[in-house]
């Protein structure tokens, strides 16, 4: 066991296992360079910050205690040597991964400096590099183990400004085009970094639970606009809670937010499953005047609890989506094909389409064309990512090669 006086020499950040997200900074002059590679660092689980320069360096170790420090090398890029000199008189014991162009002089005098000076210089990463190479340089960096629920207040979130949606393709079977996306509410923390809703959603009584229903179908309109005026008009689906819809006004507010502009395609609000069957009464009574408003309904996770669908005259819904449960690896697991068979079955009777979560290898996608879904999602087309990422890989990837 380690006494008293060695932890009390040891950061709180650094003790024992790891408790936090690592923290890395970005040092680049070029702002896109940054961009990127926080984008790269933030996809393997890192918290970022960026810095432009040697006199902002001072500032970003003292407020964000990076455990990795990323330093773009150019010729007419940050001055390296006076970047060395801080990290060493700010006593900086994280690591240094020097970045730039393989036959760099610079960036061979930085390594070895660096190294006179005891920084611990990760092996320099030479451009252009895949991020799976990036991942295996820092990979002592990242947390072995998933990272503790961290208890965050909704509020606290909402306040700061930390929620976000990313988004996520929904493809047509048959052709592989996009036909739109989900949008899924995500945190960014500072401390904890990119957090999934289970950790934060409210239960139904908390009085934020209403404020995040607002905040995603307001994010969600501005994000559709930044979308069309980026790449095209993205046709959006949200997922609410159905309580939410029962709040006084909530519906009529909803449609009278719904954009006028012509390449608006509608809105599908996704319904988990347990709530959407028990409130399908009031789901039929206000999708009519959804519809007017071109708003759908789905019902989303869909899964065992299927024949609570039988049998009745229609059903508020556009949209069935079968849960991924049920979707991964149904191509070798009869019983799941089942499930999918019935959904998509009640998705045909009732003049809905059928959509499948969680299609993560070919052989998914294989099955569930063969099942008959109209469209699919899942990690074979992309994980659900940022905004800025979300248009960027839009404009830039088709969906996948046709073949
Ligand atoms: O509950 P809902 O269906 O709205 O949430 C979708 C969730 O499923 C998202 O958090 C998304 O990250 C996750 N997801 C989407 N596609 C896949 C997939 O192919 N595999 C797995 N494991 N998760 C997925
Ligand atoms: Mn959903």
């Amino acid at each position: 066991m380690e006494g008293i006086g060695q932890l009390a020499g040891r950061s709180l950040k650094t003790f024992g296992r790891r408790k936090m997200m690592p923290r890395a900074c970005v040092a680049d002059s070029k702002r896109h360079l940054r961009a990127f590679m926080s984008e790269v660092l933030e996809d393997l689980g890192f918290v970022t910050s960026e810095c432009s320069g040697a006199g902002e360096l001072q500032a970003v170790l003292g407020s964000e205690l990076p455990d990795l420090i990323l330093l773009g090398i150019a010729a007419d890029g940050i001055e390296p040597g006076r970047f060395l000199e801080i990290l060493v008189r700010e006593a900086f014991d994280g690591k240094v991964l020097a970045v730039g162009a393989r036959d760099s002089i610079i960036v061979k005098a930085v390594q070895q400096v660096g190294e006179e000076y005891g920084l611990a210089m990760l092996p320099p990463l030479t451009t252009p590099f895949a991020a799976e190479t990036l991942r295996e340089r820092v990979a002592m960096l990242l947390p072995d183990e998933p990272v503790p629920s961290p208890a965050v207040h909704v509020g606290e979130a909402l306040h700061a400004g930390w929620l976000e949606l990313w988004y996520q393709s929904k493809i047509e079977a048959r052709s592989l085009v996009r036909r739109g996306a989900e949008a899924l509410v995500r945190m960014r923390h500072p401390t904890w970094g990119v957090v999934p809703p289970a950790y934060f959603i409210p239960e139904s009584h908390d009085p934020h639970f209403r404020d995040l229903s607002e905040f995603v179908i307001e994010r969600a309109l501005q994000d559709w606009h930044y979308l069309l005026e980026r790449q095209s008009a993205v046709d959006l689906s949200i997922n609410l809670p159905a309580p939410y819809l029962r709040e006084p006004q909530a519906v009529r507010d909803l449609c009278r937010r719904m954009p006028t502009h012509p390449a608006f395609g509608g809105l599908t609000i996704e319904i988990a499953s347990g709530e959407a069957i028990r409130d399908l009464d009031f789901l039929t009574e206000i999708a009519r005047e959804m519809r007017f408003h071109n708003i759908g309904l789905s019902i989303d996770n869909l899964g065992a609890n299927w024949p609570e669908l039988m049998g009745l005259d229609k059903i508020p819904f556009i949209k069935l989506k079968a849960d991924r449960q049920f979707v991964t690896g149904c191509g070798n697991d009869r019983l799941k094909r089942t499930v999918c068979r019935h959904i998509v079955e009640l998705a045909q009777g009732y003049g809905a389409r059928a959509v499948a979560e969680g299609v993560e290898s070919r052989g998914d996608l294989m099955a569930v064309n063969e099942l008959g879904f109209d469209l699919v999602q899942g990690y074979l087309f992309g994980k659900p990512m940022p905004l800025k990422k979300f248009a960027r890989s839009a404009l830039t990837q088709t969906v996948m090669e046709r073949g």
